[in-house]
């Protein structure tokens, strides 16, 4: 059986040293590297070395049981967060480590709501046992109330070769029909195998463990649970499909691309269609275990590798069968500009910030042909520090980043409808659209109301591609325009002069001759919070939380311990764990995950600080062409109406 694991949990808890283990257990790699003596086996990159965090989620593979395992290590840290979605995707199973003295902390919670979005089955792994305050019993505690009711704990529930009572007990209290049989025939190990291996694929079980990675205690026995209690059943009879979760550039410059075989198998020289793009052929295979690979032949349903020769496919496409592309929600939600040496090229530079980009897509690159700036989105302050490295190493660039800024964006409040011309001599397009303020966090949604006596369905494609095609720039700031329904009512063509970009060129100019007439608001992102205080600092932590704009639910009692959730904007919020973690002594928790955009907090002040001149923008106009006479000539935004030829 093939099986792809995954280790995921808060910083530091101990993902790399437990897959180090899990890799050495199975004799798959001879010596247990160690993170803190760097020679970790999956922290092979130098600045994980030097840093002692795992940066980039790398790959392992074992041989257990009657299982091949594919393993991969992801990062803990909240920065490289984008990284381990990427892998979380690929996942037949997640194992989330918790050690036994930290207890359940704030990433741990964001990794376990990724892992229920995608229904990944999970099981727990309380770490460092060996260590002085290592408690158990209150780490099983907090995972049952903050994650869920439904974990399980194994510790010593199949000593004695069947299961304990007390384990046969949870599971009938989970299956009526087996509770049923219980009570008629009493216990029957296959059929309640057979049952806990259902609920724990269908993600209606999470088993828990416990050990010391370091010490290796409880490793073996996880890794026999776990063989025993997990399927897969993945299907090498019918076409191929699979999923692309990873695309690196080698020292060579070779782009390599990382896939899980979803169905099929597939071999050397095949060809595979990614994301809708041309066919491509497979030059070679590589099955990778930490930064070493080997080149095979064929890979079947079920197992992770990596192909040469493909230049189309981003990271999430599917391939073969599989259409659709995955979507991630880890988004940064800051930005900053690369600042070069004198002498460096910038488009020089550009180069290899697209590298990055295909390996990390998150980046989002962009060049600002005015300022001849690269800017890019980033999670925060150590994901520039090693990106600064990674440039260096890589590409042998010294470059610096500018203090990051919050990635804004904008909408509008009132309904519009715009219009755009363009029309100069032997040229011909016309496209009229109701703007719509949508749903929050609903992004940019396209409809056609036009009859196709008016414009083809060709045409009208057109300009949804167009709108679809880039970010379009708000008039406030010049950030992107999300929330908005945009409805083609009616355009034309000219059968004669209508040519490529004509659309394009009428569309834009449409968009924003509606953004010239709406009521256009700022929006910024938002941290959905959760914080868990002794109960006596609740005050204290509510007027923290709404001096920075923030908002907050009616709090939750638990013991002498308040939980307060509720939305705070990001530009005010960043700093707050730290000043948590002092005046809790360490003891206070928070989970910041991304709330999404909402109404900025100072408007005003931001939109005076960016500076954007709408009628300076070198991609944008609100204006028209017309012709007359054989020429072409503008007419501004407050004066097209009246011209249009559409009624
Ligand atoms: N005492 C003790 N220390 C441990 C144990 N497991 C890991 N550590 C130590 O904890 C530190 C962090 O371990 P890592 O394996 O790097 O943790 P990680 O979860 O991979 O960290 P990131 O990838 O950076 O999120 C290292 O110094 C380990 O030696 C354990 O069972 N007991
Ligand atoms: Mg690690």
């Amino acid at each position: 059986m093939k099986k792809t694991i995954g280790i995921l949990a808060h910083v530091d808890a101990g993902k790399t040293t437990f897959s180090e283990q899990l890799l050495y257990q199975t004799k798959s790699i001879k010596k247990r590297g160690r993170v803190d003596h760097q020679d970790a086996f999956l922290d092979n990159h130098e600045i994980e070395k030097q840093r002692g965090i795992t940066v980039f989620a790398d790959q392992g593979q074992f041989e257990f049981g009657n299982s091949t395992y594919f393993l991969i290590d992801t990062p803990g840290h909240v920065d490289f967060s984008p990284e381990m979605e990427r892998a979380v995707q690929v996942m037949d199973y997640a194992i989330i480590v918790i050690s036994a003295v930290e207890g359940v902390e704030g990433h741990t919670e964001t990794v376990w709501n990724l892992l229920k979005k995608h229904r990944v089955p999970t099981f727990f792994f309380i770490n460092k046992i060996d260590r002085d305050g290592a408690n158990i019993p209150s780490v099983m505690d907090e995972i049952r109330t903050e994650l869920t009711e439904d974990v399980c704990n194994l510790f010593s529930a199949f000593t004695d070769g069947g299961m304990s009572e007390e384990l046969i007990e949870f599971l009938a209290e989970r299956d009526e029909t087996l509770l049923g049989h219980y009570m008629e025939h009493g216990y029957d190990q296959g059929l309640w195998l057979d049952t806990m291996q259902q609920l724990i694929q269908s993600a209606q079980l999470y088993p828990c463990l416990a050990g010391s990675a370091l010490q290796d205690i409880g490793v073996k026995s996880f890794l026999e649970t776990f063989e025993m209690l997990t399927k897969t059943d993945y299907d090498q009879n019918k076409p191929f499909s699979g999923r692309v979760y990873k695309i690196r550039y080698d020292e060579n410059g070779t782009r390599i691309t990382y896939m899980k075989a979803l169905s099929g198998s597939l071999k050397v020289r095949d060809e595979v269609v990614c994301g809708g793009a041309n066919p491509e052929k497979v030059t070679q295979i590589r099955r990778y275990n930490g930064s070493q690979y080997q080149q095979i032949n064929q890979v079947y349903a079920g197992e992770l590798f990596a192909v040469n020769g493909l230049s189309e496919p981003s990271i999430g496409d599917g391939v073969g069968l599989l259409k659709e592309k995955a979507e991630y929600e880890m988004v940064p939600t800051l930005r900053s500009n690369v600042v070069l040496e004198p002498e460096v090229n910038p488009k020089e530079a550009l180069r290899y910030f697209r590298i990055l980009e295909a390996e990390d897509p998150s980046l989002n690159v962009k060049w600002e042909e005015t300022q001849q700036q690269i800017h890019l989105n980033v999670m925060g302050k150590i994901q520039l520090e090693v990106l600064e490295q990674i440039v260096k190493d890589r590409f042998h660039l010294n470059i610096r980043f500018e203090k990051p800024e919050i990635v804004y964006k904008e909408t509008i409040e009132t309904e519009v409808i715009g219009y755009g011309h363009f029309e100069p001599l032997r040229h011909y397009a016309e496209v009229h659209l109701k703007m719509e303020p949508s749903a929050r966090n609903s992004g940019i949604q396209f409809e056609s109301q036009c009859h196709t006596d008016d414009l083809t369905i060709g045409m009208q494609n057109l300009v949804r591609q167009h709108l679809y095609e880039r970010e379009h720039h708000g008039l406030l700031t010049g950030s992107s325009l999300t929330d908005i329904k945009v409805t083609l009512l009616t355009g034309r063509a000219h059968n004669k002069h209508t040519s490529g970009g004509d659309f394009r060129e009428a569309t834009f100019r449409a968009l924003r001759q509606g953004l010239e007439k709406a009521k256009s608001i700022l929006l910024e992102p938002y941290y959905q919070y959760k914080i868990k205080v002794d109960i006596d600092l609740m005050g204290k932590v509510l007027s923290d939380i709404q001096s920075p704009y923030g908002h907050f639910d009616s709090p939750i009692t638990e013991g002498d311990k308040a939980i307060l959730t509720g939305i705070v904007p990001v530009s005010t919020f960043m700093d707050y764990s730290t000043d948590l973690a002092t005046f809790t002594h360490g003891k206070g928790r928070i989970t910041l995950g991304f709330a999404g955009y909402f109404p900025c907090h100072n408007e005003k002040e931001i939109i005076e600080r960016i500076g954007y001149d709408k009628n300076a923008d070198p991609e944008y106009t609100s204006s028209s062409i017309f012709c007359a006479k054989g020429q072409g000539f503008v007419v501004k935004w407050d004066e097209v109406e009246k011209m249009m030829h559409c009624v």
